[in-house]
């Protein structure tokens, strides 16, 4: 193994405001209900106090982002839309390395992933979705398509600027306004975001961000002017929202959570296998809402794959997020670090064998070491629960109709790994599965053009591509 020590990344390349208001109006306000702390996970040191937004911000947001639609968004031209949309996206490549160093303070995710994947995919949403803008009457959307008024937007905290991007980039592009709420662990990339729209002179109101908690968010969704909903994280929230909304005459997506089946045949380049295994359940700490936390492996090659994983994952190196060896940064807060102990003892307490290499963890911030379990039974709730953690539940199967059987076998359905050698078999188990997106022989790939959402209850609505776009549309 090649080993290489760059410098970590340094924290000065942001420049962190003690407090931080709402952004509304296309100005950065005082929040009317006090403020609470964003904390770096990796240290628990305070990096900011920001504003708490309660119903009378979201109120003014909402009007800020009515007037705006009226006045301005939904009368541009599609091309007008199209210049904000392409100037955002360029301005996000060039702050890259500072979205990037912010995102992995606020967030604990390995700097390497903020600035591989996170803040460049997050530009490719913009850029794409820009790329509509001028063509939503030429391209078979249907008769007439137009904007459906003002977009309330919930995200997590997994993938703070990112899920920003896929919420917000096609809803401007269609020709909504927005009001959006970030995670209340991660809220310094979306502030970050409005100065971006404030340096690309997007008009006022066009995009507003109201940072807060679970109540902020759910006056966002019941405010009766907002017009569409958006949500992605808990299964549970989702429900209270789809309750929340039933009887309005508001649009809904929401984007839920999974327990997706990673499955290996005995054909599969098992090499190749393991790195999308560990790929699968380990990139961002395994807080990912399509992560492959079930490895689904046949019976004949099951001794092989642990073995050759578990020497894959001596390798891996928990830390600092900030240093570019890092593979496994920290748990975004010591509530999800709590809920990933509780279910990884109910493991070991259900029966199932458990296992993680030797490591050293920090002795401050929220760390947990990778972990597998074997000898999982269906009826685990490491089996059936979403941990959103580095923790992955191995079972076995015998046949494809088995494996097709045991993938099917959870509440969710949002993603699936098919790892085999034959073409045949790919397409057979992919009509098969019942999850929005089927990877083959690789995993978590992302791209602004594919369609991405759940079966079941990882929700409904698609979020990316032409299907994200007529989500925020009406012909
Ligand atoms: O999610 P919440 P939490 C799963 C994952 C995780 C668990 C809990 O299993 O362990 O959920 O995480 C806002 N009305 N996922 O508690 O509460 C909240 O402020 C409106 C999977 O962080 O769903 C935040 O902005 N909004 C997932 C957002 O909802 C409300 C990503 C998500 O928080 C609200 C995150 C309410 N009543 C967690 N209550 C994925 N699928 O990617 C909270 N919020």
């Amino acid at each position: 193994i090649f080993e290489y020590a760059p410098a970590p990344e340094s924290r000065s390349v942001v420049d962190l405001k003690p407090s931080y208001g709402l952004f509304v109006g296309g100005e950065f306000v005082d929040g009317s209900a006090g403020s609470f702390k964003s904390v770096n996970p990796a240290t628990e040191e305070v990096l900011a106090e920001v504003a708490m937004g309660d119903e009378a911000d979201v109120d003014r947001a909402v009007a800020a982002a009515r007037r705006a639609y009226d006045e301005v968004w939904s009368r541009l031209p599609g091309r007008e839309r199209a210049k904000y949309i392409f100037r955002i996206a360029r301005i996000i490549q060039e702050r890259a390395r500072e979205l990037a160093v912010l995102e992995s303070l606020d967030n604990g995710k390995p700097i390497r992933e903020s600035r591989d994947v996170d803040v460049p995919l997050a530009a490719a949403h913009f850029f794409y979705y820009a790329g509509w803008a001028d063509k939503l009457a030429h391209a078979n959307l249907g008769p007439d398509p137009k904007p459906l008024g003002v977009a309330g937007q919930v995200i997590p905290w997994n993938f703070p600027l990112l899920m920003l991007a896929w919420k917000v980039a096609p809803a401007l592009a269609a020709g909504n306004t927005v009001v959006l709420k970030p995670a209340e662990t991660t809220p310094l990339t979306a502030l970050l975001f409005a100065e971006i729209c404030q340096q690309a002179d997007l008009p006022p109101g066009v995009v507003n961000i109201v940072t807060g908690a679970g109540a902020t968010g759910a006056a966002v969704v019941a405010h009766p002017g907002v017009d569409k909903v958006a949500f992605t994280g808990s299964t549970e929230v989702g429900r209270l929202i789809a309750k929340q909304v039933a009887g309005t005459a508001k649009k809904v997506t929401l984007e839920l959570g999974g327990k997706a089946a990673n499955l290996v045949f005995e054909d599969a380049p098992l090499e190749q296998a393991v790195e999308g295994i560990v790929d699968g359940i380990f990139f961002n700490q395994g807080h990912v809402c399509c992560a492959g936390s079930r490895l689904l492996v046949q019976e004949s090659v099951a001794e092989e794959v642990v073995e050759r994983l578990r020497e894959r994952m001596k390798t891996l190196r928990v830390g600092d997020p900030l240093d570019k060896n890092t593979d496994i940064g920290a748990i975004n807060s010591a509530e999800q670090l709590a809920k990933i102990r509780t279910l990884s003892e109910a493991g070991e307490a259900e029966g199932a064998t458990r296992w993680s290499p030797p490591c050293e963890l920090p002795d401050r911030g929220y760390f947990f070491a990778p972990t597998i379990f074997t000898g999982v039974s269906q009826a685990h709730r490491i089996a059936r629960e979403e941990i959103f953690g580095p923790v992955l539940s191995v079972l076995t199967f015998r046949t494809p109709a088995e494996a097709v059987e045991k993938a099917n076998n959870t509440a969710y359905g949002l993603s699936a790994g098919v790892w085999t050698d034959k073409g045949s078999r790919i397409l057979w188990l992919a009509q098969r599965m019942r999850a929005g997106v089927v990877w083959a022989n690789t995993f978590n790939r992302f791209d602004p053009t594919s369609p991405f959402g759940g079966y079941k209850e990882s929700g409904y609505g698609r979020e990316g591509g032409r299907h994200g776009l007529e989500a925020y549309l009406d012909v």
